[in-house]
């Protein structure tokens, strides 16, 4: 079956993404999980966390490698399917390898719920957009835009695997302690997995020149960033020799 592009979804999701980013900064309230899960929501369900991360993220692969798969063969080369292929790339990461190697705490279903909600509603719009509406010119692999938008990507996402792993070295499998993260970009700041993402996400934008890349990186560096800035907070509040010059997110800077 041929899908033509309909511009008015593609807008709308992506105001949508816009939308829930504001919404983070305007209550700037933690999400309720891992180290900012209240006392008075123990009580409710929750998942281990290999399960629920696995769970969340499986959309995020499993719809634009559907999209992907129903591609023509002609178009295999071509920028749209490579770029979704680079999305395709993190989720795996994500899904089949961050997912069942995390140490974290039990994570609560209701959250898990929503951001599998949110993974199928973003990784169709992403899909969705690059498989039927996006158009490159040959020259694009050449483009300024794209040189550069991939090498914050695969910047980006060695930053943040490599932050996530030293998250990981701090536990011991069964453990569910907090301690200092050491090395890397955490020298630097709080949040430096987060940081390695929203350089990923800021990296595709550049790299495909869409409406929906732009609203995810918005949405990425609210979600994130704000989470970065909640991180700090809990660390100077629990470790009174927490580096002084460690900033939230921005090196040097914030
Ligand atoms: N999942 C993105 N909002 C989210 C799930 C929740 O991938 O309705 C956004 C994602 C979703 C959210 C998602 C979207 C918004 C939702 C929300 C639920 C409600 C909300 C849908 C989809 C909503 C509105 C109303 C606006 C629509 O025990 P623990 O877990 O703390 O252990 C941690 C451990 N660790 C330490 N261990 C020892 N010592 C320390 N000091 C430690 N500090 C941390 O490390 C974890 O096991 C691990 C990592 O923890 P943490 O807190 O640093 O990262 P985390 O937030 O768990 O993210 C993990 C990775 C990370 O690389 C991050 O960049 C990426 O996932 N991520 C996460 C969230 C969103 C996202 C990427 C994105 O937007 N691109």
């Amino acid at each position: 079956m041929l899908v033509g592009c309909q511009q008015s979804p593609v807008v709308a999701g992506s105001a949508t993404l816009a939308v829930f980013g504001a919404l983070v900064l305007y209550f700037a309230e933690p999400s309720e999980y891992g180290k900012h899960r209240s006392s008075q929501a123990s009580g409710g369900t929750c998942l281990p966390a290999c399960v629920a991360w696995f769970l969340q993220e499986l959309p995020s692969f499993a719809v634009p490698a559907a999209v992907l798969a129903r591609q023509p063969a002609s178009l295999f080369g071509e920028p749209e399917t490579v770029l979704l292929g680079l999305f395709c790339a993190h989720y795996f990461h994500r899904t089949f390898i961050y997912s069942l190697l995390t140490r974290g705490r039990p994570y609560p279903a209701a959250i898990a719920f929503k951001g599998i909600l949110f993974c199928i509603g973003n990784g169709f719009l992403q899909a969705y957009y690059l498989s039927y509406c996006a158009e490159y010119p040959e020259e694009w692999y050449t483009d300024m835009r794209f040189s550069l938008g991939i090498f914050l990507f695969l910047l980006g996402m060695g930053i943040n695997i490599h932050s996530d792993y030293i998250l990981r070295q701090l536990r011991k499998p069964g453990e569910i302690t907090y301690r200092i993260p050491q090395g890397g970009l955490f020298t630097y700041v709080s949040g430096a997995n987060f940081l390695g993402e929203i350089i990923e996400w800021m990296g595709f934008a550049l790299a495909t020149w869409s409406l929906p890349a732009l609203a995810f990186a918005f949405f990425s560096l609210c979600f994130l960033g704000i989470r970065a800035f909640h991180h700090h907070r809990f660390y100077l509040k629990m470790f009174e020799d927490y580096p002084k010059s460690r900033k939230a997110l921005i090196p040097f800077i914030f």
